[in-house]
Formats: C-alpha cells, structure tokens, sequence
C-alpha cells in the first residue's frame, strides 16, 4: 500500500511529501487500475497444439543475408482463426512469428539487410500519438531492428531514431538498413526485434521478434544435447478476439492525458513458439533449452510440474555460467535468456508441466492480469521407449562438469565511474501512471550517461516504483555487482536522504546474487524497494578494443525492456567518449535540482568496491554448490 502512495506522491514536491500521505488513501484504487479492462480470449483448449520448430538460417560465412518485415495471417492456436500479424522472414511466404532463427558463427562477421514491406498505411494495433515517437510525415508502419545484447557499431545497433517505413521515410540517426555484425563475442543466444522510437511495444506484440544464435565449437562439448534436442522457446502472452486478432487497448488508462497508452500490457493467452499452450514430445533423456521471454512487460516464474525435476540453467544473456545452478523455480524477465538442461530420463511415460507462478505485474500481482490461464506456458510428453534404443543418448545430469568455463578475472572496481539512477513512475492527481521515468530524464534529455572507452563504471538503479523493472544496457555485459535494500518509509517520511546520503536509508548488508543472477548478463531484473548495482567495463568481451569505433554514429542507450515503460519514456541516450570525461556530465545536466543528479552517490558509502564484487562471487559459489547437491 506505501508503496502505491508513493507512485503518487512522487508527483508533488518532495517538501510537500508529508501532507502528500494523509488522506491519499481514497485514490489508491485508481492508482492499482492500470488500463481498460479487456475481453478474455476465447477459452482455448491446452496442449493441442503441437510446439512449432523454429526455422533457422545458417549464416555460417561472410555474407549477406536479407531479413525483412512483413504483413502475414498465422494459425496460433487450433481453434483461433488466423491472426494478422507483422513477422520477419526473408520473403513473404516464409515470413513467420518468431521470426526465423539466424545462426551465426562467433568471429564470422554476419550482413543483414534489413527491410520493410508492410504497406498498411497505419499499424494494425492502436498507437498513442500523444507520446513521443516515430510519427512517419507520410504514415505507414516504420520499423527499425536492434539485434539484442550484440557487439555492433551503433549504426548498426537498431537506433530507436533510425527507424523506416516502406515507402521510404525514416528518421533523424538512419544511415544504414545494412547491419554488419561482428559476432566477436561469446556464443550465446541473442534475439532480434523492433527497436522503433515510442512503438516497440506495439511492433513487438505483432510479432516482430526473433532469435540470433552465436555458435563456436566450444559451444557444442560431449556432454551438451545437440540438434534435435536442442530446443529454443520463445515466450509471449497475448490477448485475442474471437476472430484471431491481437486485442490490444485503444483507450489509455489516462486518456485525457494519453488516448492510448497504457502502463504494461498483459496477455491471457500464453504463447510458445508462436502456438498458444502447445505440447513437446520428448524422450526420456536429457535436453537442452533455450528460453527467451519476448513478452512486453510478463515476468515469468517457471516451474516443472514434477518433483523429480530441476532445471540446470547453465548460460544467460550472454553466455555460459562459470557453474551450473540447479533451480525448481526460474524467473525470466522481459528480454532474459536462460541456457537450461532438463533431465527426462527419471520420469519416462509422465507427462510434464510448465507452469507460471509470476504476478503481473511483478512482483506484486493483480488477479487481473494474473488470471489462471497464464498460469500455465506448455506440456512435455515424455515417451516411455526406455529400452535401450540407439537413438536415445546417455548423457546424465552427473556428466555437466562443475565448472563450465574459465573463471572471469575480478573487475578491479577502485577507480571505476559510478553512476546512480532512480526509477520513478510519473502519475497523473489520480494515480494513473504517465509515464515511466529514469532519474525524471526523458530520451530527449542530453546524454548524461557518457563512458570513456575502456572504462570500468558501476551503475546503481534505486527503484522507488512498486514494479520491478528489466533494464538492458547495448553494447556491452555487465555483471551484478550486488542488491541492497532500501527503507522506502523512512524516506518518504524525510528521515533520510537516498539521494545525498543514502546510508541512513540502506538497509543490510549489500547481498550477492546468484551465479545466474551474476551473469554474464545484458538485461537485470530491477527489484523494488532495492538498489541494485552493476559492474560493467566498456570494452569488447573479450577484454580488448571493440572491433569499430563506438564513439561515432548515432550512439547507444539503455532501457527498460518492460516495453511500454521503453516508449514512454524509461529510456536514454548512451555516448561513448574517446578521452577521460570524469563528471563531465554535470555541465549536460539541466538546472533544476532533482534527486538522483547529485554527484554525491550513495555508494561512495559503500564498503569498498573489490571486497564487495569479492564476496558477491564467493557467495555464489557456495550457493552453488548447495544447490547442485
Ligand atoms: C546494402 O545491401 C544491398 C543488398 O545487398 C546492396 O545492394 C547495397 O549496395 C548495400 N548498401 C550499402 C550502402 O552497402
Ligand atoms: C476482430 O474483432 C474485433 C472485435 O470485435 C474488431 O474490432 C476487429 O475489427 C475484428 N478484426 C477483423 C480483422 O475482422
Ligand atoms: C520420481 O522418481 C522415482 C525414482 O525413479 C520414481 O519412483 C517416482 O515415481 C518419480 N516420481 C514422479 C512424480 O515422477
Ligand atoms: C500446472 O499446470 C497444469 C496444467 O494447466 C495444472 O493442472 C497444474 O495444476 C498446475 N500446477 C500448479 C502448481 O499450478
Ligand atoms: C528407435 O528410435 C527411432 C527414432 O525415434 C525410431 O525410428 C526407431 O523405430 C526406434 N527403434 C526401436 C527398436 O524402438
Ligand atoms: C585496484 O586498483 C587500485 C588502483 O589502481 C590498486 O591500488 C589496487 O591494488 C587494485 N586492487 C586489486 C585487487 O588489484
Ligand atoms: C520530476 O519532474 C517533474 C516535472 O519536471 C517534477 O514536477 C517532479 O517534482 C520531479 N520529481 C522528482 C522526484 O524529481
Ligand atoms: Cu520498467
């Protein structure tokens, strides 16, 4: 309950804040109400549908291959006509949502192409012209493709302000539809979708999404199930109609303000590999998963309805866990990989759920958004040919090695830059949100996340919204350095001072997370009521130069993948400097006085550094180590 007030409160000025929390009260249900409520789908029947194999195409040499957007009708469940949808393919017949899956060989540079062929004269789905975005003179649909958690010079890295349409338009950072992709960075499992300025969530939500795999031979060990039980799920909730299409909201839950958009947008009908609910036949052995979660705001708490299974994650974002984790319950946020293997061969003939626990939104929950039907995302059907047939490999669990990789040498955080960023949710007097903020900067606001090239920085994000947020970084990895708790009352009430001097609003010790949580990551879940801290260095992967100039073209950003909060407005501008810039970007920073622009951060109150990322590390080890026995 404080912690909808304070979305509220947020609004007036913090000197104002006492007098803010009395009687605020009668405006909370407003403040829960998120948007116009939706018809429920049609009721579907679950696990008929059998799990569609993702195409791919095998990009396996330097050449160009071309990848555009198109206008298409596909069957998302048995019994749903077909729905419209915008999908990516290389031509319009093998156009598909997702998109086809494009293979690439690490330091085997990749062209794509990029195109747009969909020449409805507006998108299909409701936009909100009210926000800042694209907003083509001669309309048309403009879309624009970030490869996610790629190693790309910015001219290549989905600019939100690089968008197009089909019939020629385009905005202020376009130069290029021909993407050059490196792949100079460890084999992992990417994705590609619409990056464009104020409507990714509508673009995104029509299906255009797909996965980038980058392949190695150390990528594929003995241990590793390989090809056909190598199986990529890509995770998406959607509302329909009756007649297929995406029911999508055309009303704001603060209209006056906002005709259209809408906080985050929730589906009833969970989605996998573009079939609603569908079933896997599997045999009973192990397998490897590849799970993306392409939802605009759906975090997902997965579980296997079977006490005899874990699930081994041993990769993220971006690349191998230096240990396996064994784990009953797995959140994916918004745009999160994880690299898991599951061990049928215990529960041959059983059939296996894959069920949600996540609220929506996350963490707190709804029942409106959490309805039943989202409780579940798919069925395993576990053959029982336990008889030693040939086809079926003996690879156990016993057989992933402790250690997957090289341990990554300890980031030296001594000199490193640190930067400090609130999250704050901007309500209109009746507690509807307006919009989602960084620092109360908009996109439009100079860049003041300006990092020297090679630099070392450590990013805080202090989330004083009731949501948890999933930021992304471009261009580089990072890794969670640790989480701290942080008295949200007490600073309300002015009993300290988070943004100045935070340590009389901290609470505990800063905690480590888990290896999986650790990284290598590109998008981190950003709990409420927490700081979370990131150690990042803006370097290539491999420790070295990136192989282009990152500080030329239009530059880069960071954001929350929640993608209704990305277009408006929780997202800003990143520029990469040649030369040493410490604080230069006090002389960017407009005059007014808010929180979180002060230089004093709040963890320069912090036990140093290197101890911390330290502990963070030995923590998880143990962690580990528990976990696996
Ligand atoms: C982009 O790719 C197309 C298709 O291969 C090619 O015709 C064109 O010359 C390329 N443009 C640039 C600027 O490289
Ligand atoms: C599908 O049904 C909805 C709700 O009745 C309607 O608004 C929409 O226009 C229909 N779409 C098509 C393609 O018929
Ligand atoms: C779990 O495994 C044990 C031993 O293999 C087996 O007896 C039991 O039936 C299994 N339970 C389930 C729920 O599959
Ligand atoms: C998991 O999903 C299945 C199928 O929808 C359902 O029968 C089962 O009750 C669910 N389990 C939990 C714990 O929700
Ligand atoms: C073994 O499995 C393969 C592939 O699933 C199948 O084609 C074959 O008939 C099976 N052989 C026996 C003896 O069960
Ligand atoms: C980290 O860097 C500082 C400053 O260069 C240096 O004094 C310190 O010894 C380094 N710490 C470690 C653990 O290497
Ligand atoms: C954020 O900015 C708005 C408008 O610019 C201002 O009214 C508000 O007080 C600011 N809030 C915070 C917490 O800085
Ligand atoms: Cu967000």
């Amino acid at each position: 309950m404080e912690l909808t007030r304070s979305r509220l409160c947020l609004l007036v000025s913090l000197l104002a804040w006492a007098s803010c929390f009395q009687g605020a009260t009668s405006e909370l249900d407003a403040a829960i109400s998120q948007c116009q409520e939706l018809a429920p789908s049609p009721p579907l029947a679950k696990f008929v549908d059998e799990l569609p194999r993702l195409k791919d195409i095998r990009v396996w040499v330097d050449q160009q291959i071309i990848v555009g957007a198109f206008k298409i009708q596909q069957k998302l469940h048995r019994d749903l006509p077909p729905t419209t949808l915008y999908a990516y393919g290389t031509t319009y017949e093998s156009a598909s949502y997702p998109g086809p899956t494009i293979e690439v060989i690490e330091n085997v540079v990749s062209h794509i192409r990029w195109e747009n062929h969909i020449t409805d004269s507006q998108h299909m789905l409701a936009l909100d012209k009210s926000i800042m975005w694209a907003n083509p003179r001669s309309g048309g649909v403009p879309t624009v493709t970030h490869v996610h958690g790629a190693e790309a010079h910015s001219t290549s890295d989905g600019h939100p302000d690089a968008w197009f349409t089909a019939a020629g338009d385009h905005g202020n950072a376009y130069t290029t539809q021909n993407g050059t992709y490196p792949n100079a960075q460890p084999p992992t499992m990417l994705w590609y979708h619409d990056h464009t300025f104020g409507i990714s969530r509508v673009n995104v939500l029509a299906g255009l999404a797909g996965l980038y795999i980058i392949r190695s031979n150390e990528d594929s060990p003995d241990w590793m199930p390989k090809e056909k039980f190598e199986i990529q799920l890509v995770l998406q909730d959607k509302q329909f109609f009756y007649n297929g299409s995406i029911n999508f909201p055309n009303v704001g839950n603060s209209p006056t303000n906002h005709a259209q958009w809408c906080p985050e947008y929730f589906g009833d009908t969970i989605l996998v590999n573009g079939k609603a609910w569908p079933y896997l036949q599997v045999k009973p052995q192990m397998y490897r998963f590849r799970v993306l979660n392409a939802a605009n705001a759906r975090v997902f708490e997965l579980s296997m309805e079977n006490a005899n299974l874990s699930f081994v994650q041993i990769g993220t974002d971006q690349g191998l866990l230096e240990k396996p984790q064994s784990l009953k319950i797995l959140t994916v946020a918004p745009a999160e990989r994880v690299d898991l293997i599951v061990d049928f061969s215990t529960v041959p003939g059983s059939e296996v759920f894959l069920n949600n626990s996540g609220q929506a939104p996350y963490p707190e929950g709804d029942a409106a958004f959490s309805p039943e039907s989202t409780r579940s995302v798919m069925k395993f059907i576990v053959s029982n040919d336990v008889n030693q047939n040939a086809s079926i490999t003996t690879q156990t669990l016993s057989m992933i090695p402790a250690v997957l990789k090289e341990p990554e040498a300890l980031i030296n955080t001594t000199n490193a830059q640190w930067r400090s960023y609130f999250m704050f949710e901007m309500d209109d007097p009746n507690g509807n949100p307006l919009s989602s903020l960084l620092s109360n900067l908009t996109w439009n606001d100079p860049a003041t996340e300006t990092p020297t090239k090679g630099a070392t920085e450590v990013w805080e994000f202090i989330n004083l919204t009731p949501d948890a947020h999933p930021m992304h970084i471009h261009l580089i990895k990072f890794h969670l350095l640790n989480q701290q708790e942080f008295n949200l009352k007490l600073w309300e009430e002015g009993g300290c001072d988070l943004f100045n001097d935070a340590s009389r609003c901290l609470v505990g010790e800063p905690t480590p997370g888990l290896l999986n949580q650790v990284g290598p990551k590109d998008t981190i879940l950003a709990m409420p009521n927490k700081v979370t801290r990131l150690v990042m260095q803006w370097t290539a992967q491999n420790g070295g130069d990136f192989p282009f100039d990152p500080t030329t073209g239009p530059g880069y950003l960071w954001h929350c993948h929640i993608l209704d909060h990305e277009d408006n407005d929780m997202m800003r501008p990143i520029k990469i400097t040649r030369q040493a810039h410490l604080f230069a970007s006090l002389s960017n920073l407009p005059a007014s006085p808010a929180p979180g622009r002060s230089r004093a951060s709040p963890i320069q109150q912090l036990p140093s550094p290197p101890a911390i990322l330290a502990i963070a590390i030995a923590h998880a080890t143990v962690a580990i180590f528990t976990a696996m026995t």
